[in-house]
C-alpha cells in the first residue's frame, strides 16, 4: 500500500476516533458539571406570577420553577439544591448556549426554529397554552372581530413568537394595529396602565396572571379568540442528550405519578406497593429507573415526596384555591380528556 493511502486511512481513523470521543466527552457533560457544582441552575421569569416570580423573601416559586426543583430533586436528590437566573423573552437563547443556565423553564413555547437554531432540546410540554390579547374594559370591544375595525397600539414582549403571531393574525384579518415591543412585562404593564398601548398580547396564562395581579382586575378583558399554540415547556443544550432524558422522565414521572394517584402525601403507602406499574415509577425492589438516566433508581420518591405530582403543583400555583383558578382543559391527563400523558416507565 502506498503511504499516501496509508497517511490517509490513519487520518480517517483519527477523525473518526477523536467525533467518538467528543460525543462520549458531551453526553453528561451538564449533568457531571451539575453533580460537581451541587446545584441546578435555572433559567426562569421573575415577573409571571404562578409561573415565577420572586416572592417577599426574595425565594423563586411557581409552576415554572418546581419544574426546574423537580430536576433538582432526581439529580441531586435535593429540590433545593438550585440556583435561579431570571431572564427576559429575548435573553433566553444566549443564556442556555452560553452554559451560564444549564436549563430554561420560562414559558417557553417549542416552535421547529427554536429547536434547531438555540441547540436545544425541548422537554415535554409542561403547560398547553395559546395566545390571547387582552384590552381595558373601557376600550369596549367583545371579540377579535371588533378590535380588527379599530386602530390600536398592540403591546407586547420582544424576542417571543407573541410578536410574529400578532403580525400575522393582524395580517390575516387585514387590521390596522401599531406593534410596539417591550423587554419585559413590567414595561408593557405600565404602558398599558398608562394608556400607551391599547391593547396587549400574550400567551393567555400570562394574561390571566397579569389581570389577576393588576390593580384592578375588574377593568380589564381577555377577548375570547385564541390565536396560535403555544406548547410551554423545559428546554436544555442539544449537546447533552443524558441531561434532556432525565428533564424528559422527570417530566413524565410527575404526570405518570398523578395517573396513578401517588402524591406527596401517600407516597409512603406505595413504598411496598406489588404493582408493577408503581415499582417501576419509584424504582422499587431490583426496578433500574434511574440507571438508565444514570441517576438514584428512586428519584421519582425524592421528586414526588419534596414537590408532588403534576396535578399537586398545577394546583399549588395556578389551580382554583389561588387567585388565577386556571382551569386544567387541555393540560388535564389523557385519561381525563386532555393532552398530558406519559411514554411508559419500563
Ligand atoms: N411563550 C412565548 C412568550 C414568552 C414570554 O416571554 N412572554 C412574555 C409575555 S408576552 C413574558 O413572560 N414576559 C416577561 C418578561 O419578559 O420579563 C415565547 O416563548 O416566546
Amino acid at each position: 500500500m502506498k503511504r499516501t493511502v496509508l497517511v490517509t486511512l490513519l487520518l480517517v481513523a483519527m477523525l473518526a476516533l477523536g467525533a467518538v470521543l467528543t460525543t462520549a466527552q458531551d453526553d453528561g457533560h451538564i449533568v457531571a458539571r451539575i453533580m460537581d457544582r451541587g446545584e441546578l441552575i435555572c433559567g426562569v421569569n421573575s415577573v409571571l406570577p404562578g409561573f415565577g416570580t420572586q416572592n417577599d423573601a426574595g425565594e423563586f416559586e411557581g409552576f415554572d420553577v418546581d419544574i426546574c426543583r423537580a430536576v433538582a430533586a432526581a439529580i441531586l436528590g435535593d429540590a433545593g439544591a438550585i440556583a435561579f437566573r431570571p431572564l427576559t423573552a429575548a435573553e433566553r437563547p444566549t443564556a442556555l448556549a452560553s452554559g451560564e443556565i444549564d436549563m430554561l423553564s420560562r414559558n417557553t413555547t417549542w416552535t421547529l426554529s427554536r429547536d434547531t437554531e438555540w441547540g436545544a432540546t425541548f422537554g415535554p410540554t409542561t403547560f398547553y397554552d395559546g395566545q390571547g390579547i387582552m384590552v381595558k374594559v373601557e376600550f369596549g370591544v367583545s371579540n377579535l372581530a371588533e378590535l380588527a375595525e379599530e386602530s390600536v397600539t398592540m403591546c407586547a414582549t420582544a424576542g417571543t413568537t407573541t410578536e410574529l403571531n400578532i403580525t400575522d393574525t393582524a395580517d390575516r384579518l387585514g387590521a390596522d394595529w401599531e406593534l410596539n415591543t417591550f423587554p419585559d412585562f413590567d414595561a408593557i404593564m405600565d404602558a398599558y396602565e398608562a394608556g400607551a398601548c391599547d391593547a396587549f398580547t400574550s400567551d393567555v396564562s400570562s394574561l390571566v396572571s397579569r389581570k389577576a395581579t393588576s390593580a384592578d382586575p375588574a377593568a380589564h378583558f381577555i377577548l375570547p379568540e385564541v390565536i396560535s399554540k403555544e406548547p410551554l415547556g423545559p428546554v436544555s443544550p442539544q449537546s447533552d442528550a443524558q441531561f434532556a432524558d432525565i428533564i424528559r422522565w422527570t417530566v413524565w414521572g410527575l404526570v405518570q405519578a398523578e395517573e396513578f394517584g401517588v402524591n406527596s402525601m401517600n407516597i409512603g403507602d406505595f413504598m411496598d406497593s406489588d404493582d408493577a406499574g408503581i415499582g417501576r415509577l419509584l424504582g422499587l425492589g431490583d426496578n433500574v429507573a434511574g440507571e438508565y438516566l444514570g441517576i438514584d433508581d428512586d428519584f421519582m420518591v425524592n421528586v414526588i415526596t419534596q414537590l408532588g405530582n403534576y396535578g399537586e403543583i398545577y394546583d399549588r400555583w395556578l389551580g382554583p384555591d389561588t387567585i388565577f383558578g386556571l382551569e386544567r382543559g387541555v393540560n388535564a391527563l389523557w385519561t381525563d380528556g386532555g393532552l398530558l400523558y406519559a411514554a411508559p416507565f419500563r
